[in-house]
């Protein structure tokens, strides 16, 4: 008797033991990153913990299937399954969203944002977004990414206070009329504006293009205003915020049907070409599933509990931080990020985040407007919530945390843009102020059957970094 075809779950299971057994090695280096996110704090604003299940539908068979085009139209055989699971995933999408139309292939929000560009945008046409340093991101312009290599990219900045400078946004598309303006940060602290976005879009008779990348759970949660019936298109990365694998989606809701650029052709027709064979081959059938099953989490109400955590627990920690005496930039937050400005001092941001990284507290280094450090220094440290409450951390843990940052900070005396000393009797005072958070705020990752070594002590030669060292 042959033996009976074998579950997903059974291969996965296989799979798992195989490579435990066959490739201890890498079996040992993957198994040493699940200890380490356990025991570090992690608050680099852009991540967010997969659900197990999001990670199993990640590792299916699926992956096996070469399949490009969409479903019902793709230019291999095979596709019927993966054709259920991707219309599931642009159901779950479309729900999650309210939009009219969503593509559930791009690899990555970098690779939407290009594909929406290169739909709506001719080659050195002009597009206007929000400067990098003043929050924005790479794929919006800048002259290191492609965009600004392609497009004729102008800037808005922000105001005095930090918040987006809406008169200057109208001022430069009425000067430059851009094809595309995106409203959409990568460092910014504040909610953004897309109603009045739009009233700029239109009258220059641009497309606006949302990247929420950031905010995108919130958004689903309804902690943000939503821009999917306002902007042309939106973009988003999946693993930022939503919980799910690396990817990306492009969204859109009532101007589904609008006309692109030659007039006719509508914007969700337009997207798709725009995906593929514009811009990307084959899908990736798997990271497609593991969309379509972090989209079913992100429905439900636990996740709208978590992203209200997410708020309050980045308000406590601006709150914290200020009163601790750092310089929050804007003052405060309105989402999941915060933005401590060390401008002026002798502390840089790739100093601090290499000495919160010694001690276990995860947060990167990020440019603050006007900043005259190299990118790789930097004068800012970037902070989010999203996996902290997660893992169920609410505002008083987020104070615990701002306490054990500063004494990181105070604790670490500069001697250049690049080189310092952190006293190491404080180190491990917070690092076993770290390991009682981590103990009492596990990761969630479901039943438990076996367990992992990882006290927090370990931390630093996980990392494979010597005490001091600035990579
Ligand atoms: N865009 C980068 C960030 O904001 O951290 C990575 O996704």
């Amino acid at each position: 008797m042959p033996e009976p075809v074998p579950p997903q779950a059974e291969l996965l299971h296989r799979g798992a033991a195989a490579l435990s057994a066959a490739d201890p090695e890498l079996a040992r280096l993957l198994d040493a990153e699940v200890v380490l996110q356990h025991a570090t704090l992690a608050m680099v604003a852009s991540t967010s913990i997969a659900d197990p299940s999001v990670l199993a539908a990640a590792g299916a068979a699926l992956s096996n299937v070469t399949a490009e085009g969409y479903p019902g139209a793709r230019y291999h055989p095979g596709a019927s399954q993966f054709d259920l699971v991707e219309r599931l995933a642009v159901e779950r999408a479309k729900q999650a969203f309210g939009a009219a139309y969503a593509n559930v292939q791009p690899h990555s929000c970098s690779s939407a944002n290009q594909a929406v560009l290169a739909a709506l945008v001719r080659p050195g046409g002009t597009i206007l977004a929000l400067d990098l340093d003043s929050g924005g991101h790479l794929t919006h312009g800048s002259p290191a990414s492609v965009t600004g290599m392609y497009y004729r990219a102008v800037h808005y900045g922000l105001d005095d206070e930090g918040r987006i400078d809406y008169e200057q946004v109208a001022a430069l598309a009425e000067e430059h009329r851009p094809s595309v303006l995106i409203a959409g940060t990568s460092a910014h602290p504040r909610t953004l504006d897309f109603a009045r976005f739009r009233a700029i879009a239109d009258s220059v008779g641009a497309y606006l293009v949302a990247d929420i990348s950031h905010i995108a759970g919130l958004v689903a949660a309804g902690e943000h205003p939503t821009p999917i019936d306002l902007a042309h298109a939106t973009t988003t990365s999946t693993y930022k915020q939503l919980g799910g694998p690396r990817g990306g989606l492009i969204l859109i809701g009532r101007e589904h049907a609008t006309p692109g650029p030659d007039g006719r052709t509508p914007l969700s027709r337009l997207m798709q070409r725009a995906v593929f064979p514009l811009s990307q081959g084959t899908p990736s059938p798997a990271a497609i599933a593991a969309k379509a099953r972090a989209l079913a989490l992100v429905a439900e109400p636990a996740f709208k509990e978590t992203m209200r955590l997410v708020v309050d627990n980045a308000a406590a920690l601006a709150d914290s931080l200020t009163a601790l005496g750092h310089r929050v930039l804007t003052g405060g937050t309105d989402n999941h990020m915060v933005l401590i400005d060390l401008t002026g001092r002798p502390m840089t941001g790739v100093i601090a985040e290499r000495a919160l990284e010694e001690c276990g507290i995860l947060a990167n280094r990020n440019r603050v407007p006007d900043d005259t450090r190299p990118p790789l220094v930097t004068s800012g440290l970037r902070l989010g919530t999203n996996i902290l409450a997660q893992r169920g951390m609410g505002p008083a843990g987020m104070r615990s945390c701002a306490a054990l940052l500063h004494r990181v900070l105070e604790a670490t005396v500069v001697r250049g843009e690049r080189e310092y000393v952190l006293d190491a009797g404080e180190r491990d005072a917070v690092r076993a102020g770290v390991a009682e958070l981590c103990a009492r705020y596990p990761l969630p990752l479901g039943p438990v059957s076996g367990v992992l070594d990882g006290p927090v002590s370990a931390v630093p030669a996980v990392f494979g970094l010597r005490a001091g060292e600035v990579p």
